[in-house]
């Protein structure tokens, strides 16, 4: 790829993933939260962290502007939900998910969007003619936690290409780019064929590079496929897939990783891979 041509910025990336959480998520759960007093324990408390920190490493007036100047470059940037996402998320699926039965979880991350392409049980994900990256078919079977098939399952999934790049998160990408919405068959099966993706960079030229960079972390994800699976009277289960001995699985950024999680296609003898990884959904609490 053309570094400077199909590079993600992250100004249009944060944007866009702003744009997104403001229309699917805050009127789902951000006026649900009016308990003052829970309010008010999360709130004293998260401050009071602060607090602690500042006390503990004896932080200056210099250091504490510098933090004032990068949370609002953030915020120009459009970089919260990566940020949240990417450092927050995964202790919030931890407490989440800490009771299911079924499949493990993993963090949703910025880039998923509802309405993708219906697709049939067995299909292949919309990409483009000469997408590159190895093929991949990733079959299984839907179940509830008795083994059951369930009626009308629906499994989306989203993924990077073979630059790392989301369609709707980078530039000159078809708008449902390997992302689709796989209906399971009578008895819970899918197959679906696509491109296992390349690793995930967080851009490296806004407030999270920054961060990176002054911190001397590394900026990477393992290569992944995004899940989300549901049916009628299920819980819904957001998860992810990586690929074993594939790089930054031992050390993602964002702390996604689970050994459930990690997959290990074997060749077809046609140059591609194949996996099959059943899926198992808790019933509604
Ligand atoms: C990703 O692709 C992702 O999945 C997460 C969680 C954060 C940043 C980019
Ligand atoms: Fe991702």
């Amino acid at each position: 790829m053309s570094d400077t041509t199909l590079k993600a910025t992250a100004a249009a990336s944060g944007a866009s993933a702003t744009e997104r959480f403001r229309t699917d998520k805050t009127t789902a759960s951000g006026q649900a939260v009016t308990d003052t007093e829970r309010v008010n324990i999360l709130a004293t408390e998260m401050i009071a962290a602060v607090h602690d920190v500042i006390r503990r490493h004896q932080v200056t007036y210099e250091e504490y502007n510098a933090l004032k100047s990068w949370l609002i470059s953030v915020g120009e940037d459009g970089e919260w939900p990566l940020f949240l996402d990417v450092w927050i998320e995964h202790v919030v699926e931890e407490v989440a998910g800490a009771d299911r039965k079924g499949s493990k979880g993993t963090i949703e991350g910025p880039y998923y969007v509802p309405g993708a392409p219906a697709l049939p049980s067995v299909s292949t994900l919309p990409m483009r003619e000469d997408e590159s990256g190895t093929p991949l078919l990733f079959q299984g079977r839907i179940t509830g936690v008795s083994g059951e098939p369930l009626p009308g399952a629906l499994l989306e999934i989203w993924q990077a290409d073979d630059d790392g790049l989301y369609a709707q998160f980078a530039p000159g990408i078809a708008q449902w780019n390997l992302r689709g919405a796989v209906e399971a068959d009578d008895s819970g099966r899918f197959a679906v064929r696509t491109i296992q993706p390349a690793p995930y960079q967080i851009p490296t030229d806004g407030s999270c590079g920054k961060l990176i960079a002054a911190a001397g972390w590394h900026a990477w994800r393992p290569a992944h496929l995004h899940l989300k699976v549901s049916a009628p009277g299920h819980e819904t289960l957001t998860a992810q897939l990586y690929f074993r001995g594939g790089e930054h699985v031992e050390d993602d950024v964002a702390s996604a990783v689970k050994p459930e999680l990690v997959i290990d296609p074997q060749p077809t003898g046609n140059g591609g891979n194949q996996v099959t990884y059943d899926l198992v959904l808790d019933p509604a609490s």
